[in-house]
This record gives C-alpha cells, structure tokens and sequence, in this order.
C-alpha cells in the first residue's frame, strides 16, 4: 500500500540532510550488494524518528495489531546503477509463522526523491508475498556467489510481466509484506536515489517465542542498559523477557508454497 506524503515539506528536507549525513559517516557497517547498499540506522537516529512520526498511518495500512519497530537503513541507488535484483527480506522461511496469512514482518520504503523507472523505483510482484509465482524457481540462492554477478538478462534482473512500477514521488512511501518479491530499476539518473527503509512487525506480542527472541536482539535496537524514551516513539520499540535466541537463517523462499494457515 502507498503512503502519499509521509515526509513532506521540513521534515523530508531534514530527512534528505539525515541520510546525506548517514550515507557520508555510517554507525554500523554497511552492506555491498551488487547495484544497491544499506546504510544502517538505530533507533534514536533522525531519520527513524521522522519516519516514526508517522507511525498512525503506518499502523492502519499494515493492520497492525502490536505494531512495533525492528530495524532501519538507508537503502542507496547510485546513479548509472544496473537493477536491484528479483529478493524478498524475509529471513526465516523453514519457521512455520512463514506459512501463517499475517506478515510477520513488513518494510516501509520511504522515498526521499521522485522516483520513475528510470530513476531507480520500486517494482514488485503482487501476490508473491502469499503464494509462490514462476519466478521463484529462476532466482539464485540469496547472497550466493551466483547472486553477485547476475547477467542483466536473468531473469532476477529484468522486467516481469507481472510487475507493479511505484513510481513514487519524494516523500512517498510504500509498505511492503517480508515475503514479497521486489527490486528495482535501473537508476539512469545524474543523481544518487535514497530511500529510508524501515521494518516493523504488525503483531509482535502474536508473534511466537523464538521469532521475538530473535529479533530483540537486532543491532538497532536499544540494548539492555541503553534508556528507553518514555514516549509515544519509545512505545514503538519492542520489549521481551524471555529467552533471547539466535535462529537459523533462511533467507530462500521454497519454490513452491502458500501461506494457507489462517491468520494468529
Ligand atoms: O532501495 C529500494 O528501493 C529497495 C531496497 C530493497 O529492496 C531492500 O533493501 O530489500
């Protein structure tokens, strides 16, 4: 679902200054993918915050029943730079809440330029966040050295019949399911394209044990001895006193599925 405006006016030109700053001293480490990097970000950092701002309407179009806040990045398309691969974000699909209809996770994308499809926008599959679709059996295995060097004619990196192009305008956002199949264009542009990209989980106290387990401990999250705001925002951050786990990683859709199982 599109967010027109979720950064408008000051706060987008303080977001636009937030991740030029990000983008030029990075607190965390960030990840080189081919055509595409992820700045990281913390909570307490501007840029979540602006985006926080607007957790009402964040929470409506995601149906959120617990929604709380998990991670952030600013997620850059240099400009000349090929596609951003056919991927989706989910990262634990031998867990059964993978099958559940309820997302367990979901990305917000907030754009901080106009973006067309010539300048490096959004495109997705519709559906392919609830059952498999064609293109899962074609895409390599996610970050394997297969997945680094793709021709720009695999079909990871070309147009798909199916696809939705959000061209978007600066300050939109889009709110996206984990599972989703997304990527982008090629940015053909002059100029470098950001985007603020957060996720949240809708349901966290539905969620079970060991999926919250595992995600409290993400990086930007506050740690233990770190002081929670005690805020509107500082709600947004999730909370968890049972066991902290550290999951196995599966980050592969299987080429065939559903999420058949009723919603928690
Ligand atoms: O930068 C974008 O527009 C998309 C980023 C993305 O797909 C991701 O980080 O999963």
């Amino acid at each position: 679902m599109v967010l027109r405006g979720l950064l408008v006016a000051e706060p987008l030109q303080r977001a636009r200054i937030a991740a030029e700053r990000a983008v030029r001293n990075p607190s965390g480490i960030s990840c080189e993918r081919p055509n595409n990097t992820l700045v990281p970000l913390r909570w307490g950092d501007e840029l979540v915050n602006l985006i926080l701002a607007g957790h009402v309407r964040i929470g409506r179009a995601a149906g959120a029943r617990d929604l709380r806040w998990i991670s952030g990045y600013v997620s850059v398309k240099d400009p000349h730079s090929p596609p951003l691969w056919w991927h989706q974000d989910w990262w634990a699909w031998d867990h059964p809440v993978t099958f559940q209809q309820d997302p367990p996770q979901i990305a917000v994308l907030c754009y901080l330029s106009d973006t067309t499809a010539e300048t490096g926008a959004l495109r997705i599959l519709p559906g392919s966040h609830a059952a498999s679709v064609p293109l899962h059996c074609k895409l390599p295995e996610a970050h394997s050295d297969e997945s680094t060097g793709l021709d720009l004619d695999n079909a990871a990196m070309t147009d798909q019949p199916e696809q939705v192009t959000l061209a978007l305008r600066a300050g939109d956002a889009v709110v996206t399911d984990y599972r989703l199949l997304h990527g982008t264009h090629a940015n053909a542009g002059e100029y470098r394209r950001d985007c603020v990209l957060l996720s949240f989980t809708p349901h966290w106290s539905e969620l079970p044990a060991d999926i919250r387990g595992h995600l409290i401990s993400h990086p930007a999250l506050p740690k233990d001895h770190e002081p929670r705001p005690a805020t509107a925002l500082g709600a947004l951050l999730p909370s968890f006193d049972g066991p902290r786990r550290d999951l196995p990683l599966n980050r592969n859709a299987p080429p065939i599925f559903a999420t058949s199982q009723p919603a928690l």
